[in-house]
């Protein structure tokens, strides 16, 4: 619905022969001459569509218009996000239209009472973040839980490079303010700081460089330290994993991309990742996601789930001394219609891990219970399909 409206606002700009404001600053006529007048940063409208008469503008959200309330008959976007329009105060409209690539768009109805400034286009209607509800565990499962609180959390990161907490109580709050769009790999699987608090991992794109960010036990994060120093391009996958190796210390997993090797980077008392080992002699490019869900089968060792990239088949490897045991089916198939796989603890709240996963053609985030025994129950959807225009989540 809110892409058909988007569609109709840039259908009505084509209509008027205004495709690009390029042309319009190179060559304007004298009549549109005003459009050029908005300045970078700013939205601005007009009473009239071919008028140099007043103008009225903004870098914020207005709630009211006062004088200029029902009055814009022609508008343009050039705040760097998103401009959207609503036909009464207080952002209030089912119809709201968005003004958003920086053309000029007539309002022929001038039924404008209030304009809304976001960095994003879900933010017209919706939270910057989607909505995420969890149960409290009766046990912490020592990872999936940034603040501490027993309950399942989500980090999620948005288009424009935020980073949002979600407790699980369907709020957010923003713990990265920006920037994040650098890292093309995101992870997190409890504590490898040593101080109890689960932590973020990321890997950073253009240098291959592996970043710690240490949880603040609130959900938020302190100043970043460097775990690796360059050379983690060359791993097609992480995998924060939770303990593999016995002594109680997070480990990482990696794919090796020239190899298809599975290594582990084991965690060190002081916080750093040790000498590597190999766990898996090949073929692991084969799997499109790695999730480190904890113990799902209830031996005591953290296990690991994959989706296989050809069959769309879902396989436990459960953990065992250093190693990953024989891999067991979870899933027969239909997997890769998910987006996102995420291990997060127990949202369910019934003491097993679970997992979750987000769609983004369905804009749905599925809830999968955990039974305890390596597999999952049948999954549900959560809330009204919030889970769209965003960068990822872990
Ligand atoms: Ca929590
Ligand atoms: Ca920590
Ligand atoms: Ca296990
Ligand atoms: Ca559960």
């Amino acid at each position: 619905m809110r892409i058909s409206l988007f569609r109709r606002l840039a259908s009505t700009a084509v209509a008027l022969g205004l495709g690009s404001l390029g042309l319009l600053g190179a060559g304007a006529a004298p009549a549109q001459a005003a459009v050029s007048d908005c300045p970078q940063g700013y939205f601005c409208a007009w009473g009239d569509t071919g008028s140099t008469g007043p103008m009225f503008k903004t870098q914020s959200s207005r709630a009211t218009l006062g004088t200029w309330d029902n009055k814009f008959r022609l508008i343009i976007n050039r705040t760097p996000g998103f401009a959207c329009t609503f036909d009464a105060p207080n952002y209030v409209d089912g119809a709201g239209r968005y003004a958003n690539e920086g053309f000029p768009t007539s309002i022929a109805s001038r039924s404008v009472s209030s304009v809304k400034i976001v960095r994003t286009l879900r933010e017209c209607d919706q939270e910057a973040y989607p909505y995420w509800l969890s149960e409290t565990s009766p046990k912490a499962a020592g990872f999936g839980d940034m603040n501490g609180d027993r309950r399942a959390d989500v980090l999620v990161r948005d288009l424009v490079g935020r980073l949002w907490f979600l407790p699980g109580d369907g709020g957010g709050k923003l713990v990265g303010s920006g920037g994040w769009n650098v890292f093309d790999a995101m992870v997190r699987h409890g504590d490898f700081s040593r101080d109890a608090r689960e932590d973020v991992i990321v890997r950073e794109k253009a240098t291959g460089r592996l970043w710690l960010y240490p949880g603040t036990g609130t959900g938020g994060l302190g100043a970043r330290k460097l775990l690796g120093n360059g050379g983690w391009n060359a791993m097609s996958r992480i995998a924060a994993f939770g303990d593999l190796t016995g002594d109680a210390r997070s480990d990482l997993l990696a794919v090796e991309r020239s190899t298809g090797k599975l290594w582990l980077y084991p965690g060190t008392s002081t916080g750093t990742l040790g000498a590597r080992k190999l766990l898996g002699n090949g073929g692991w490019n084969g799997m499109n996601a790695l999730v480190g869900v904890g113990d799902m089968n209830g031996d005591g060792r953290a296990d690991l789930y994959a989706r296989e990239a050809s069959t769309g088949k879902l396989w436990l490897y459960p953990g065992k001394a250093g190693a990953l045991g024989a891999r067991v089916l979870v899933g027969t198939g239909g997997w890769n219609g998910m987006t996102m796989l995420i291990g997060n603890g127990d949202w369910s709240g019934d003491g097993r891990l679970d997992l979750i996963a987000t769609q983004v053609e369905s804009r749905m985030l599925y809830r999968y219970p955990g039974t305890g025994t390596g597999r999952l129950g049948a999954g549900d959807w959560l809330g009204g399909g919030d889970w769209w225009d965003l960068n990822g989540a872990f």
